[in-house]
């Protein structure tokens, strides 16, 4: 049975083409309005409109074989155990990962592929079709607030929580190797999460921004929550960074006043304009102290980090208004709202005016997140597109005996495993500084690999993403068939966490605060990646173009470093295209 999911001006009782179960475009002419806005309604339309109406009826009444002509006889693809699939990923863990740990990661990873793949995929879609709903006053005009989500979203908290998909990162059972176990785990539920991995990738960086300031005693309730395998008692965070004049420059968008209480505790006024997943219990906040002329700070040097819980103990929001929900392209099965905080009670957990600093370290989380989003789109896309190839066929055979169509699909599978590589090379790094086994040319290589993976596999994503959809015909470009949503979803990945631009100026950044020490990190670490390479004769014509990359970098840098800061500002975004693409060349 198709249902009618377009705006209409009839009632549902009176949609009879649309309960014939059958789409036809002359049924879409049908059901405009007689006068709607921009659309002329002249007497002779009102004429065509009933020879179309006619037209219909003798539709409806084809006889059957006709009927079915229009029926489209194409097999669904279908596929499995996405872990046990992914043949890249398993070589990957074979070959890092400790003989004893391996073999228990690999096991959890293909209990979870099978959950994910008989429980949790129904649920993302089912979170897809149910998207969260305002209700600001109940029914006896009392103002509640009340951000609906549906059952299957909650669902997905409590699946978060038993796979221990934060907790593991900071348990550290497995050292150094626990950051990659949560990030595979991470990759492989993403695809499968309807919207949930934006709420776990800010529980995961407001866990790192409390571990990063030494679990505070006003906190460790807090850290506790975020960090518990405990449905009942896990917690997610969102992050509100975004204001009415911009979310990149939060220096100076942030409008947001904190005024102290006698307790010592504050009490934030402002207007947060984009806030992900609002359902969330905690978050972590900018705002300007003020003084006690009431004065504020300007600039970055006036930004402090607040945490505040968004309910109190009876459910009662925190001295916090939902203005509305967002409309937003994409990222349609998670709540973005407007909030307006009204005094909301706050802890101040950086030092006064390190706010920026502070929240970079959950910037930094929530990036790995955003690459392993990235990634896992591509993956679910090809994944995808690779069985259909095996069961369409198309002039006279498969299109896997089609070498244009394989050919096409091989480039989208180059560009992921380039991206699948970078996003292990970060996490490794990442679990590595974690555990204090990092040594400085891991640390600086950390810091710059972050923007340049987020910026770059943003960008990989939306473009492999539509390629894909392309290999499925006008099939991929079908609501039903599930395709659609996973662009809507890619595209936002090269814009929120921090558009393409505002990361290769955080390339720069990185080079500036370290004095150049990150490009000597990069490029010591490629020369020994291609040096072990070139032992391998049938790589020298990848190990000479990638040297090749890599001498004309340095004659850039050169040339560069004699020229004005314009000039690199102007280059930043082809540059950190550059180191992307040699890190994941070599
Ligand atoms: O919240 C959002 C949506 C949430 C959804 C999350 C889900 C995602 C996961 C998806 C999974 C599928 S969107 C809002 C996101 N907003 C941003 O990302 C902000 C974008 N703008 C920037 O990144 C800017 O570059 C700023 C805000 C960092 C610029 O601020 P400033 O204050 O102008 O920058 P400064 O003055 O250069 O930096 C202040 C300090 C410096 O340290 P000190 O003072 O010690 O020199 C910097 O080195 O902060 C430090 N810093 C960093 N440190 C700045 N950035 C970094 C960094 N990335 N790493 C380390």
């Amino acid at each position: 049975m198709f249902t009618c999911r377009l705006p209409c001006w009839r009632s549902s009782a009176t949609c009879k083409p649309w309960q014939s179960g059958r789409f036809l475009p002359r049924l879409w002419e049908r059901c405009q309005p007689p006068s709607h806005k921009g659309i002329n309604t002249t007497v002779g339309q009102g004429q065509q409109v009933s020879i179309q109406e006619k037209q219909v009826l003798e539709d409806l009444e084809m006889p059957l074989a006709r009927r079915e002509t229009e029926n489209l006889f194409q097999e669904q693809p279908e596929t499995g155990n996405q872990y046990l699939e992914d043949a890249l990923l398993r070589s990957y863990l074979k070959t890092h990962l400790p003989p004893k740990v391996l073999e228990e990661v690999d096991q959890d990873l293909e209990r979870f592929g099978n959950r994910l793949l008989t429980k949790v995929r129904p649920l993302g879609w089912e979170c897809e079709l149910n998207p969260p709903v305002f209700r600001q006053y109940d029914a006896w005009g009392q103002r509640v607030d009340q951000i609906v989500t549906c059952s299957a979203w909650r669902k997905m908290k409590e699946i978060a929580a038993e796979e221990g998909l934060i907790a593991e990162a900071y348990e550290r059972r497995y050292s150094n190797w626990s950051r990659l176990h949560q990030a595979v785990k991470l990759y492989l539920f993403s695809s499968c999460s309807g919207g949930f991995s934006c709420p776990l990738a800010m529980t995961d960086g407001a866990a790192k921004v409390i571990e990063s300031l030494g679990i505070p005693g006003s906190l460790k309730n807090a850290f506790d929550h975020l960090t518990s395998r405990d449905p009942k008692k896990f917690w997610t965070s969102g992050q509100w960074m975004t204001e009415r004049r911009g979310g990149s420059d939060v220096a100076n968008g942030t409008e947001t006043v904190a005024r102290k209480q006698p307790d010592g505790t504050y009490r934030l006024y402002g207007f947060k304009w984009f806030t992900s997943a609002a359902d969330s219990d905690m978050t972590l906040t900018l705002a300007r102290v003020a003084d006690a002329e009431g004065h504020v700070k300007q600039g970055s040097g006036g930004l402090s980090l607040f945490f505040l819980k968004v309910r109190d103990e009876e459910g009662k929001l925190n001295s916090i208004q939902v203005q509305k929900l967002k409309d937003k392209l994409g990222t349609r099965q998670m709540a973005t709202a407007e909030l307006w905080l009204d005094g909301a009670k706050a802890e101040l957990i950086s030092a006064e005016g390190r706010g920026v600093a502070s929240i970079s370290n959950m910037l930094n989380i929530t990036r790995i997140h955003n690459v392993i989003g990235a990634v896992a789109s591509m993956r679910r896309m090809i994944s995808l597109s690779r069985e259909y190839a095996r069961r369409r066929v198309a002039f006279g055979k498969l299109l896997k005996d089609h070498p244009l169509h394989m050919q096409t699909i091989a480039r989208m599978e180059v560009q992921t495993r380039g991206a699948f590589l970078l996003l292990m090379e970060s996490v490794r790094l990442l679990g590595l500084a974690e555990t204090n086994m990092a040594s400085e040319q891991d640390q600086l290589l950390l810091r710059l690999l972050i923007p340049v993976a987020k910026l770059y596999t943003g960008k990989q994503a939306s473009a492999v993403v539509v390629e894909a959809m392309e290999s499925f015909g006008g099939q991929g470009y079908m609501e039903d068939t599930g395709l659609p949503v996973i662009l809507r979803d890619a595209l936002v990945l090269s814009i929120w966490e921090g558009t393409t631009n505002i990361l290769s100026l955080d390339v720069l950044r990185s080079l500036t605060k370290s004095q150049g020490q990150v490009m000597a990190a990069f490029f010591s670490t490629v020369q020994k990646k291609l040096e072990l390479a070139s032992s391998t004769a049938k790589l020298e014509p990848a190990v000479k173009q990638t040297r090749d990359a890599v001498s004309s970098l340095r004659g850039f840098m050169q040339a560069a470093g004699s020229k004005g800061a314009l000039t690199m500002e102007l280059a930043a975004r082809d540059f950190s295209y550059s180191l992307a693409r040699i890190y994941t060349g070599s």
